[in-house]
């Protein structure tokens, strides 16, 4: 496996490889990798020629300093683990690569970008965007790998590329949980046991709607207000957001017709998780709202 620092460095190594016709998978990673990022490098694997994954802690996405400097890095067992799923490349750029003086440019899709996690976390997905926009300029991939955790992101991404002509086809890829549901992320590390029982909640509530709407009520507010009384009743849990939207708007809607998605955001002590699940209506079954 390489690894490179320098755009030039990785532009020219990509070259070639694309001059022999090679197709390109690439995963975005902020480092500190799991099974479910794993996942993601595997089918990329699986559909390219050549895996690329980059690592680089994006400082304009986090809105705490204190979550950007205790977010986890350790490269050399990220690229242990990178290679061990067939990864080729990893791009691990400097914050001076990335960022040079007089840096002034801004990717900002609007709308989706000032709703729900963006409300919470003003600039995030500015941060994001800007930064995906450019690895996916620097990188040029055939495919780059997505997952469903982050859904705005994704959706975000999904945006960005069509707005921009950016010919990569964005590939969206399953959520990756434990045995008992939660999803995995690198900041469950940092709950302490009892908010890591506690955390079970998230997608206990959302299994728990779907369960709702299986006995035929399709009422959004109605599963809604479920799926947010079942979040609040866990102590641990400080409640965000729990909405059923459009799974392209990400607008609320108010019947579960269209198999919309429940999106929920929690803090659990000093850690803010998400997760989410699509809400199908029960089949055949009469409209009882
Ligand atoms: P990061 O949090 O490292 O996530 C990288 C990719 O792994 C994202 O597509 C994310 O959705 C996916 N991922 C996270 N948890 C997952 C799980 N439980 N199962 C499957 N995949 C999971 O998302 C980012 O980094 C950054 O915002 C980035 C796109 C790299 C831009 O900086």
């Amino acid at each position: 496996m390489d690894t490179y620092e320098r755009i030039a460095d990785l532009r020219h190594a990509l070259n070639k490889e694309r001059g022999l016709g090679k197709t390109i998978g690439f995963m975005p990673t902020l480092g500190a990798l799991h099974e479910g990022h794993l996942s993601l490098l595997r089918r990329a694997r699986e559909e390219n020629d050549l895996v690329v994954m980059s690592v680089f802690v994006n400082p304009t996405q986090f809105n705490q300093i204190e979550d950007y400097e205790k977010y986890p890095r350790d490269l050399e067992r990220d690229k242990k683990l990178a290679a061990g799923v067939g990864t080729q490349i990893v791009f691990a750029p400097s914050m001076e690569e990335m960022y040079p003086e007089g840096f002034d440019t801004v990717v900002a899709v609007r709308g989706l970008s000032d709703i729900l996690e963006g409300a919470s976390r003003p600039g995030h997905f500015q941060g994001v965007a800007t930064v995906v926009a450019k690895l996916l300029n620097i990188v040029q991939p055939t495919r780059a790998y997505f997952a469903e955790k982050d859904y705005q992101q994704l959706q975000v991404i999904r945006r960005l590329t069509l707005d921009l002509d950016i010919p990569t086809e964005i590939v969206p890829c399953a959520t990756v949980r434990e045995p008992d549901g939660l999803a995995l992320s690198s900041r469950n590390v940092r709950l302490t046991p009892e908010e890591r029982r506690a955390a079970t909640v998230l997608s206990r509530a959302l299994k728990y709607v779907q369960d709702i709407a299986d006995t035929g009520v399709h009422d959004a507010f109605v599963l809604a207000g479920w799926l947010a009384r079942t979040i609040e009743v866990e102590p641990l849990a400080k409640l965000d957001y729990a909405v059923i939207v459009d799974r392209e708007t990400l607008q609320e809607v108010e019947r579960i017709d269209n198999s919309p998605i429940a999106l929920v955001a929690a803090t659990f002590g000093k850690v803010r998780l998400i997760d989410n699940r699509i809400i199908t209506p029960a089949p055949g079954l009469e409209r009882r709202g």
